[in-house]
């Protein structure tokens, strides 16, 4: 194949790259469905249930991100959101995972909104929350975010952070998205520097107004983070803070969960339960982490707790939580792989993680739980998250047209190398780096 490019969103070159598969998956799946059924599990309706599930891609994530201290390029990467579209459906179609895009603005702003959602129509793709950005200043801007943006002491400068706001919305109506998500970088580097209660007073009334802005059928995802780049004390720090200001703004502010944005050893599943008992779990920012907002891929260093966080939603589901609907999008920053390798990769290990908790008995469990019997209710998770699922994922995917193994397809298709040719380095690449 050296030297031959073939589009890896071609039907046929997917077939193509399924058909010497096909036997092993089928051999595979009817193993996996005979034990199942021994533990009266219906694979079928697993397998329909993962085929469901989607996840956004962020627009920042499929260039190469970058830490504080250098960002190395990779070869090809997207130069303008155009480009990052037609990565985004590279993505989707070899995973048939990722039906929709979530943006960042103005990093992913164009003057013709309606042709970029044009082209996602055509290329089979939506768009999920668009994301606000006064964390940092752009280019021409009045008033500078340093010392803050939403909580700025300067209310000149809090009315162009809501400004800001308020324009993502617009343009997040002219492309058919629902949410938008905030994230603030606002707090304190030193004690003193700040009125703790007044900077969150201040956080309310601006947030207040953008909330008031939303259209009837949007939400307002809040996403709160405990540091960085405030390092002695950030406005939304915790789930603590979002909820409180969820719960002060109104029934179309949720609480969005960035799984890297917690202090280590955190029980991230146990804030989602509280979320999802308070009616407020809006969605996540799904990643991995060993020691901060590392941005690492989803399901790369920490598997277990990842399917505990879906286990909790799993549990949400089925004791049918009203209106329980939260967003999945991802949130990661590719340092050292082609950023769409490791997309199509954690895309899949979140229907891993679904997968498996689908599995989990929860009646059984619900028992052990009654009985404090402790030993066999973990056992009982665990047994759920030691099955090999794998066959359920690629029969998902087969039943989507999707690639069986979209890594393998992926590379085989040289479509790095074509863009390679086709996209000159950029100068500058927006995103990525926080
Ligand atoms: C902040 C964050 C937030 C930003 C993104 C680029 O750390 O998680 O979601 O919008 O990174
Ligand atoms: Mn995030
Ligand atoms: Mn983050």
């Amino acid at each position: 194949m050296a030297g031959t490019y073939t589009d890896p969103r071609d039907r046929s070159f997917i077939a193509d790259s399924n058909a010497k598969l096909l036997k092993d998956v089928d051999a595979d799946y009817a193993a996996l469905g005979a034990i199942l059924s021994r533990r009266g599990i219906d694979i079928d309706a697993v397998t329909a249930t993962v085929a469901n599930f989607g996840v956004a891609i962020p627009s920042w994530g499929v260039g190469t991100g970058g830490t504080r201290f250098a960002r190395f390029p990779g070869k090809g990467e997207p130069r303008n959101v155009f480009e990052k579209l037609e990565d985004c459906a590279v993505i989707h179609s070899l995973t048939g995972a990722t039906p929709t895009v979530s943006l960042h603005l103005p990093w992913d702003y164009t003057e013709d909104m309606p042709a970029l959602r044009q082209r996602a129509t055509a290329l089979g793709l939506g768009f999920d929350a668009v994301n606000s950005n006064t964390f940092q200043d752009r280019p021409g801007q009045k008033l500078s975010y340093k010392f803050g943006s939403l909580t700025h002491t300067d209310a000149a400068v809090r009315a162009q952070a809501v400004e800001h706001n308020v324009d993502c919305i617009r343009i997040g109506q002219l492309l058919g998205s629902k949410a938008l998500t905030v994230w603030i970088g606002d707090g304190a580097n030193f004690p003193g520097q700040q009125h703790l209660g007044r900077a969150f007073e201040r956080y309310l009334e601006s947030t207040a107004k953008i909330y008031a802005a939303l259209p009837a059928d949007w939400r307002m995802l809040i996403e709160h983070k405990m540091y960085e780049p405030a390092f002695y004390a950030t406005v939304i720090q915790d789930w603590g803070s979002s909820l409180l200001a969820a719960q002060t703004l109104g029934p179309k502010a949720f609480c969005l969960v960035d799984l890297g944005h917690h202090a280590p050893n955190v029980n991230i599943e146990m804030i989602v339960s509280r979320l999802v008992h308070a009616r407020r779990l809006g969605g996540f920012h799904f990643n991995d982490s060993k020691y901060g907002d590392d941005d690492l891929d989803t399901g790369s260093i920490d598997p277990y707790r990842l399917f505990l966080i879906f286990n909790e939603l799993v549990d949400a589901q089925w004791r049918k939580v009203p209106d329980f609907q939260p967003a999945h999008m991802l949130d990661q920053s590719h340092n050292v792989t082609d950023p769409i390798e490791s997309l199509m990769t954690s895309a899949i290990e979140l229907q891993r993680a679904y997968a498996q908790a689908l599995l989990v008995d929860r009646q059984v469990l619900a028992d052990y739980q009654q009985d404090n019997d402790a030993l066999m209710a973990a056992q009982t998770l665990k047994r759920a998250f030691t099955t090999d699922v794998q066959p359920i994922l690629a029969r998902a995917r087969l039943q989507k047209g999707a690639a069986v193994d979209p890594v393998s397809a992926y590379r085989r298709s040289q479509y790095r190398l074509a863009c390679a040719d086709q996209r000159p380095a950029a100068q500058n690449f927006g995103g990525g780096i926080v």
